[in-house]
């Protein structure tokens, strides 16, 4: 074990998918710099995965899912070596399925962190998407209910 390597720590990332698109924002960060990512952050002490994915959704966005049912999807093992900051996630994806007629706003309320919220088709999704999301959607992964 090295000491000056950081431990694994957990992610929480949310598909929120209205119709055919689903909500992205271009990252500012150490990790995934300038890649399009989902909304999402770290796990805090005692939290479940639902109110994680609440939590870090309505302070980065503004939109509020507290009557909205959240799904677990999957979990993925994530270990960037290659960034400014070598770090390893295990990230767990969740998913909110938006009425195709919902009207609230989407805020960018950490603007440091992001460069804008945006809906993007699930046909025309933007790039370069950041690496863990990536890499579930080359292998197939669809996030939409059936
Ligand atoms: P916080 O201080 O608000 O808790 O954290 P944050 O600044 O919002 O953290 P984050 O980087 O947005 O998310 C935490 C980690 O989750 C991120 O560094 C790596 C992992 N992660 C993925 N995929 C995705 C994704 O698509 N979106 C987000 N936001 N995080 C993801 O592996
Ligand atoms: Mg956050
Ligand atoms: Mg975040």
């Amino acid at each position: 074990p090295n000491a000056s390597l950081p431990e694994p720590r957990v992610g929480v990332a949310v598909f929120i998918l209205k119709g055919r698109s689903l909500l992205l924002g271009r990252r500012r960060a150490s990790v995934g710099n300038a890649t399009f990512a989902l909304p999402g952050g770290h796990l805090e002490f005692g939290e479940s995965f639902e109110e994680c994915a609440a939590r870090e959704v309505k302070e980065e966005s503004g939109l509020d899912l507290s009557k909205n049912k959240i799904d677990f999807l999957t979990a993925t093992n994530n270990v960037f070596l290659d960034q400014p900051k070598k770090c390893h996630y295990v990230t767990i994806f969740m998913r909110v399925v938006l009425d195709a007629f919902e009207q609230q706003v989407v805020q960018n309320l950490e603007p440091e962190k992001c460069d804008g919220w945006d809906w993007y088709d699930w046909e025309h999704l933007p790039h370069p998407l950041f690496g863990p999301l990536e890499k579930m959607l080359k292998g197939g992964f669809d996030p939409f209910p059936l």
